[in-house]
């Protein structure tokens, strides 16, 4: 039999968590085969209520879950991951200003950064999905020098499929008939998901659709807005589809993409298409042997440039807004 895979979840009592665990351990994260032990990491507060979630996954009887450990100290509940979701984060509150949320963030992330180069296995692969994410999962990278910077992702999986989701709707077709995708920049309203590139039947997607007033003024700002969408109409933030992305995230980051496809990931750039080098931004992205690789040589035309731009833009001041506290 496998050794069981080590997937450590912060925020594991949130109710993205609990859309989360319960599929994680019947097979979804990794594959039907892959056994897995699950740490679950809560603030002192919230660890009854995770251990009421072990009760339940317990209860469940999954043949796959060898195990649950519930801890309040990072540093013992990322020992030995494997994979790493990064879920808990400190939300926007009332009056809170953009510098006090990337601050209190750093709190989180800066410790857990530390834990992961302390004690996380050697292939540790790292998830991050509180937001700010990009910005925390750059804030956690730099806290963990030892582990190469590639492993540390942040989630625009849910953009992606969002964006999916639109374009069958507009075009009369099945997401499975629409490839290469793309998100590009920050996981924030300022995200451009990119039509020029994919693809519908080997023509582009734009193309297909032809209606430039809809990709720009309805396309764009619907996929953007989508997560304000979800709270007007659910009264709650995105939470199952938050943890379905979160899971072909990872699942398409170690079984690999399809042939002639690519998905959409935040990783840190090597300075492709224009993107400082460092900065954690979304791109294309084929994946293969549990390896991530940047899709090279895109033409960018002048109405993405504009787009991608802005959003690089923003993830950059916000590097400098967190470098200037000292957080990374
Ligand atoms: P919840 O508030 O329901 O849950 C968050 C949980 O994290 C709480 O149980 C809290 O106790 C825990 N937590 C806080 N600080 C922690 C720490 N230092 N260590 C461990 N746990 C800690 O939020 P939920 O709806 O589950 O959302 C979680 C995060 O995902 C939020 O930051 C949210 O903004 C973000 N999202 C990101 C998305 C993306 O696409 N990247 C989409 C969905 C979601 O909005």
């Amino acid at each position: 039999t496998r050794t069981p895979v080590s997937v450590t979840v912060t925020g594991a009592a949130g109710q993205i968590g609990y859309a989360l665990l319960f599929r994680i351990a019947s097979g979804h994260l990794l594959g039907a085969d892959v056994p897995v032990k699950l740490r679950l990491l809560e603030i002192p507060q919230a660890v009854k209520a995770a251990e009421g979630t072990a009760m339940e996954l317990d209860d469940c009887a999954f043949p796959l879950l060898s195990g649950i450990d519930i801890f309040d100290d990072a540093t013992k509940a990322f020992e030995g991951a494997n994979v790493a979701l990064l879920v808990g984060a400190r939300p926007r509150t009332k009056g809170m200003e953009r510098g006090d949320l990337l601050e209190a963030n750093g709190g989180i992330f800066g410790p857990q950064g530390k834990a992961i180069n302390a004690g996380a296995a050697d292939d540790i692969k790292v998830l991050v999905v509180g937001n700010p994410a990009n910005t925390n999962a750059l804030i956690a990278q730099r806290n963990a020098p030892d582990v190469p910077a590639e492993r540390f992702t942040a989630m625009t999986r849910l953009d992606h499929n969002r964006a999916l989701a639109q374009l069958s709707k507009k075009a009369g077709v099945t997401v499975s008939d629409i490839k290469k995708m793309t998100i590009w920049g920050n996981h924030s309203a300022t995200q451009y998901p990119d039509l020029f590139h994919a693809e519908i039947g080997g023509r582009t997607a734009a193309e297909v659709v032809g209606d430039q007033d809809w990709l720009e003024n309805t396309f764009i700002p619907t996929v953007a807005k989508r997560g304000a969408a979800i709270i007007e109409a659910r009264g709650a933030s995105s939470a199952a589809s938050a943890a379905s992305a979160a899971l072909d995230h990872v699942n398409t980051w170690v079984n690999g993409t399809a042939e002639g496809d690519w998905t959409s990931m935040a990783v840190v750039s090597d300075g492709s298409y224009g993107v400082p080098e460092g900065l954690i931004s979304s791109f294309p992205v084929t994946t293969r042997d549990g390896e991530w690789e940047i899709v090279k040589g895109l033409e960018i035309d002048e109405f993405s440039r504009g787009r991608i731009d802005a959003s690089v833009n923003e993830l950059a001041e916000e590097r400098d807004a967190v470098g200037k506290l000292g957080l990374i």
